[in-house]
């Protein structure tokens, strides 16, 4: 059932079945054909996490129209700007027709991978996130907007949940402190955890 973790921030545990998961993960592995990549940080240090985007491509610490590479980023599909605004109008419970997402960054996660305490505001917009996971489970740790430290809740995400943050959420501090390896249903991923997250970039087009 759904949750109301802080204002603006909803986890709708198994909000996906198990054949839209599939469709999901079946979704990934396409983009992925491009190429997975872990963003270096400009301090120098590799994410561990791997990932692709569609609509702008992130790199630490912005939004390009271009790849590193300097190939074009993948639109994001309309289907799944639809699935990002059911996702928004089920976690808020009222219509969320004009949500625009266009961004969408798929993240890896193999067994080792983790992601610290962040803030996402390299976005010109604060339009609601909405996250999906796929594949194992993780502990997400929710913080707050002021600090990377307490107050904070640790969450489990399993296969197929979602979570959208927005309002006095969309800034707070969050992150990934692990996965569980063989804790995911047969959704055709063979190991590790996706997560996908649409924005509003505000970047225009
Ligand atoms: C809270 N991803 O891509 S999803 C990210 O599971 C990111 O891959 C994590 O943090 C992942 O930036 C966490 C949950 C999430 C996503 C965006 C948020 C929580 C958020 C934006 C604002 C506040
Ligand atoms: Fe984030």
């Amino acid at each position: 059932a759904r949750a109301e973790i802080a204002p603006g921030a909803v986890h709708v545990p198994d909000w996906l079945g198990l054949a839209e998961q599939r469709d999901l993960v079946r979704a990934c592995r396409e983009w992925a054909r491009a190429g997975m990549r872990s963003p270096t940080l400009p301090g120098g240090g590799v994410m561990s996490v791997r990932t692709v985007c569609l609509g702008w491509q992130w790199i630490p610490y912005r939004y390009s129209r271009t790849r590193e590479d300097g190939s074009p980023v993948p639109p994001v599909p309309d289907w799944l700007a639809d699935l990002g605004r059911r996702a928004l109008a089920d976690a808020y419970q009222q219509p969320a027709d004009d949500y625009a997402p266009d961004v969408a960054l798929v993240n890896y996660y193999d067994d080792t991978a983790k992601m610290g305490m962040h803030q996402d505001k390299d976005e010109r917009s604060r339009e609601p996130v909405v996250s999906l996971s796929l594949g194992d489970e993780c502990t997400f740790r929710f913080g707050n907007p002021d600090s990377r430290g307490k107050p904070y809740r640790d969450i489990t995400l399993c296969s197929g949940d979602l979570f959208v943050f927005g309002g006095p959420s969309r800034l707070a501090h969050h992150g990934v402190l692990r996965t569980r390896p063989g804790t995911a249903p047969d959704t055709g991923l063979r190991a590790g955890r996706l997560n996908i997250t649409l924005r509003v970039s505000g970047l225009g087009r």
